[in-house]
């Protein structure tokens, strides 16, 4: 395998936020009265924000208009920002600072692939800003996971072809986007469909 650069995943890979969004989505959803659960959580894994809230929805009596939907989104993140203030470089993954590290050490260049257009306040949490390569988020794309466009996007402002990244995931949507890209995919905890699967985030450097 010759892999130039790695792009990782933020949410569920780098630092375990889903939590924070399972508690934001579901003060909102008691609120308004809407049935939701950790398993019907489990499907909002590297989904965007609304599409998050149309999943959410489905368990809705009631009809919401366009405006109304941007408003209960926008209710859900001010909970979600309001909890992830609370992250410390202590909330990071185990073994993820010692593959970050090994795979600078190798020249091996490092980017995050996320969805979430709150990457910048959890990077900034978690102490790191200013350590990776190039960062691609929900502030630079126009379709979510599974679209490609994320892990397209980190590997344009690394200068490299897909073909020389691999990714790492942990929700299905993301494995897709990865394959779709033509990279090589990497699996964390239950996503399914990769080409590799790390019991560890220490696992990677076996390949890479
Ligand atoms: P936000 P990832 C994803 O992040 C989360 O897994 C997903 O649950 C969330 O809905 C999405 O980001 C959007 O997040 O509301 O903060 O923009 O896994 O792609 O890093
Ligand atoms: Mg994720």
């Amino acid at each position: 395998m010759s892999i130039k650069a790695v792009i990782f995943d933020l949410d569920g890979v780098i630092v375990s936020t889903d939590d924070c969004h399972y508690r934001g989505w579901k003060k909102m959803a008691d609120e308004e009265g809407i049935y939701f659960d950790r398993t019907i959580n489990e499907r909002l894994r590297g989904v965007s924000r609304m599409e998050s809230l149309n999943i959410i929805l489905e368990r809705s009596e009631k009809e919401y208009t366009e405006e109304e939907k941007t408003a209960l989104a926008t209710r859900k993140n001010g909970y979600y920002v309001e909890f992830i203030q609370a992250l410390t470089p202590d909330d990071i993954l185990p073994g993820v600072m010692e593959a970050l590290s090994s795979l600078k050490e190798k020249g091996i260049k490092i980017a995050i692939g996320s969805s979430s257009k709150n990457t910048p306040i959890i990077l900034k949490q978690i102490g790191l800003s200013d350590y990776f390569d190039a960062v691609s988020d929900g502030n630079n794309i126009s379709k979510s996971k599974p679209d490609p466009e994320v892990f397209v996007k980190a590997a344009e402002f690394l200068g490299m072809q897909n073909s020389d990244c691999a990714i790492v995931e942990d929700a299905d949507a993301g494995i897709e986007a990865g394959k779709a890209a033509g990279m090589t995919t990497f699996a964390v905890g239950s996503a399914k469909g990769s080409d590799y699967k790390l019991e560890t985030m220490k696992d990677l450097l076996k390949y890479v």
